[in-house]
């Protein structure tokens, strides 16, 4: 059976496609880098089934070393420096990972084996101050961030190891997308693991930045089926992925907060801590190309979705007594 090789398997998405990918047999291969504790928390109950290797999106070798390792048929790029305010803070390691990282890889593959398939973590970041309403695969991009800008030149890196050397190099453009493994600093979970604590006595107030900001929210665990799907077609192609509907902050806290019977407005405050230095205020995208060439759609709706999320949290808490 075929080998696959992910790398950010810690995170969020990682820890979802290795599920999927385990499920339809593969042999699973997951990059991981040195911490000082275990991060192994979104795959603790599939770590046995997962061979680890020690690799860095920083460091060239390794990532030869771990594509020679494992000898994948396909290779998923997921690993990120992935919150968007950190990467003002830290944007020269932001482009390093984010930017370079992804011709670390593709170097890798070019070298050991060009008819290795390769999947790359594109986001709606890149179309930032959007050209037109909803993007599609041809709308143009403006990128707001060092983040934005890093995933802009991975993306084109992968489009041009496409058609450079004939990879089989697909570009996933990925509108946001949530679970109960969401990161807890973005801001669907850190809203529903807020309601989850506010119900339990826990915390008085919710701090959030701005409430106006539009997305396309979808469920992680359909977006992870999208990336499969793109590497089984005979021509690797640029996809956008999501739900083709919209929701502002606000909207997302009221329906969490109204799960637990609670009214969102006597909680959440606005605090200007959170405003970022250029924002992107409206994100819609639309997936049609997917739906006709991968038979791609999303089958979670955004209230199951931050329902999920609430009752996932709440348990947690009422566990944690
Ligand atoms: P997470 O932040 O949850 O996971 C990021 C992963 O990258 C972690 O496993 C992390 O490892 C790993 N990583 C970070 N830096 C390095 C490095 N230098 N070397 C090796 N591994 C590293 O992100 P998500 O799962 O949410 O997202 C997956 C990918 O999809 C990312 O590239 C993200 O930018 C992109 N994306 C995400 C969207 C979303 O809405 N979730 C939408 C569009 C794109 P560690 O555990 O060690 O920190
Ligand atoms: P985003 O996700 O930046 O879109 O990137 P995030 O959840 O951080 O922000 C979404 C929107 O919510 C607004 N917002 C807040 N955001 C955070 N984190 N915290 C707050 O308190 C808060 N208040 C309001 C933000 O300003 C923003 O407009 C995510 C990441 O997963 C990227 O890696 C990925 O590429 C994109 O989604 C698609």
């Amino acid at each position: 059976m075929a080998n696959a090789l992910v790398t950010g398997i810690t995170g969020q998405d990682g820890s979802y496609l290795a599920e999927f990918l385990l499920a339809k047999g593969y042999t699973v291969y997951g990059v991981v880098r040195r911490a000082s504790t275990e991060n192994f928390e979104r795959i603790e109950h599939i770590k046995h089934e997962i061979n680890f290797l020690q690799s860095d999106l920083l460091d060239q070798l390794s990532l030869i070393h771990a594509v020679e390792e494992s000898r994948p048929t396909e290779v998923y790029n997921l690993a990120a420096q992935s919150f968007v305010p950190t990467s003002w803070v830290q944007p020269v390691l932001t482009g390093e990972f984010t930017g370079l990282g992804v011709t670390k890889i593709l170097e890798a593959i070019r070298l050991v084996d060009k008819k290795i398939r390769f999947y790359q973590a594109s986001s709606s970041e890149m179309f930032g101050k959007a050209a037109e309403v909803p993007q599609t695969e041809k709308t143009p991009f403006y990128p707001r961030s060092p983040y934005g800008a890093a995933k802009v030149y991975g993306h084109w890196m992968t489009v041009n190891y496409r058609e450079s050397f004939g990879i089989h190099a697909a570009s996933g453009i990925l509108f946001n997308h949530e679970s109960p493994r969401r990161g807890k600093e973005f801001v669907s979970r850190k809203i529903t693991d807020a309601v989850a604590r506010i119900k339990t006595g826990k915390l008085d107030k919710l701090r959030l930045g701005n409430l106006d900001a539009r997305r396309d929210w979808g469920y992680a665990g359909d977006y992870v089926r999208a990336m499969w799907l793109m590497l089984q077609q005979d021509e690797a192609l640029d996809y956008v992925i999501a739900t083709g509907r919209q929701h502002t902050v606000r909207e997302l806290a009221r329906i969490a907060f109204a799960r637990v019977g609670l009214d969102y407005e006597r909680y959440v405050e606005v605090d200007p801590k959170f405003f970022r230095p250029a924002e992107v205020d409206s994100l819609l995208g639309d997936c049609t190309l997917a739906h006709r060439n991968l038979g791609w759609q999303p089958q979670v709706s955004f209230e199951e979705l931050i329902h999920m999320m609430v009752d996932a949290d709440l348990e947690r808490h009422q566990n944690m007594g």
